[in-house]
């Protein structure tokens, strides 16, 4: 019974091999090029980084394999042909291997607007290439023309409350913001009106930095792409007021001295003196690298709701709540004589500059 079976099996590898390695190929390099970016539309000034791919399909080694650039269109992206790295056209080009992919990224600039989208096509040849039809890529990069005019508006509103919602009162009135172009660093400036709004009309497509700064709240820069559409208006910018002197932090070692590679306890106390309840409170510790610090404070298996990646505590309005948190002794502690943390603690972390920073420290030994 299972002879025919078999014998099916069999026959059908024979076809795969016959198709895979057909008796009448060609010996030979045969190289294939992809190249893919991320396909959204870019500004005048903007890179563009290109991934490519380079992989020999044949069955000999591909020598002095070189890369070309061709403009078909639009706007010339400026790639130099450093770019090209191995397959730099200017060089003794790439040895890729039979089944060898080689995998580069290209970075194309985008120096000028030439009327519209930038397409161009990249392409690598070998000698004795077989199929030379799959070494190229036609690529059409978008781009805005800086010929757009935008308008940016919206309200500016201090989040007394910090609930993340502009209510009646919160509207910033006769404020001055900025928006400068991060491209040429021109900048306007106007002033909110009772309302809080703010208006500017004829802005040229590109990046923007809006900027403000109001007496007793946090200063804010927040990056725009004004490129036409409707997402720069109607907007509303919020700022907070520091939580310097609101949220009162305090935080302990349980041991005065420690070993490398030690599990260490760390009892931390949050006190909120202000007027509203803190939601989603976190810490941010050790952002200047210094790697005598206690590490794992990022991670909730050690800090719990206060990790940075975790969900936050709630600190109600004068309450004060306390934590117990785990941190590794690292080895170049040993090297200081002593284990540091430093965190801010707060519930926004795009103001985190406003956090109040609080320092404890440990000897280490051996
Ligand atoms: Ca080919
Ligand atoms: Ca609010």
């Amino acid at each position: 019974m299972r002879a025919p079976f078999k014998r099916g099996l069999l026959a059908a590898a024979l076809i795969t091999m016959s198709m895979t390695t057909p008796a009448w190929a060609d010996d030979g390099p045969d190289l294939r090029f992809s190249a893919t970016f991320a396909d959204q539309a870019y500004f005048v000034g903007e890179t563009v980084p290109i991934k490519v791919n380079v992989t020999n399909v044949g069955n000999k080694t591909a020598t002095g394999a070189k890369g070309k650039y061709t403009n078909i269109s639009g706007s010339s992206p400026f790639i130099p042909t450093s770019e090209w790295r191995e397959f730099n056209p200017g060089g003794i080009g790439a040895t890729v291997a039979p089944g060898q992919t080689k995998s580069f990224t290209m970075v194309a600039r985008l120096n000028s607007f030439n009327g519209g989208d930038a397409t161009f096509k990249l392409a690598v040849s070998t000698a004795g290439e077989l199929t030379p039809d799959d070494n190229a890529a036609t690529l059409t990069i978008a781009m805005v023309s800086p010929y757009t005019r935008a308008v940016v508006d919206g309200t500016l509103f201090g989040d007394e409350d910090r609930d993340g919602v502009l209510d009646p009162g919160e509207e910033l009135a006769d404020t001055a913001v900025q928006i400068r172009n991060n491209y040429s660093g021109s900048f306007k400036e106007v002033r909110t009106d009772a309302h809080g709004w703010f208006s500017f009309t004829n802005v040229a497509a590109q990046r923007y930095t809006l900027a403000f700064k109001s007496p007793g709240w946090a200063n804010v820069q927040k990056q725009l792409r004004v490129d036409g559409s409707d997402r720069t208006t109607n907007l509303q910018v919020r700022t907070v007021r520091s939580l310097e002197g609101t949220l009162v932090p305090k935080v302990e070692f349980h041991e005065n001295r420690y070993r490398p590679g030690d599990t260490a306890q760390v009892s931390i106390w949050l006190a909120n003196t202000g007027r509203f309840d803190l939601r989603g409170v976190r810490a941010g510790c050790d952002l200047n690298w210094d790697d005598s610090h206690l590490l794992g404070s990022d991670d909730p298996a050690h800090w719990g709701v206060l990790a940075r990646s975790g969900p936050g505590a709630t600190i109600a309005a004068g309450e004060v709540k306390a934590f117990e948190v785990t941190g590794i002794v690292p080895d170049a502690a040993f090297d200081t004589g002593s284990v540091l943390l430093t965190c801010g603690f707060g519930d926004h972390f795009e103001f985190s500059d406003t956090f109040p920073v609080v320092e404890a420290s440990a000897r280490v030994g051996a």
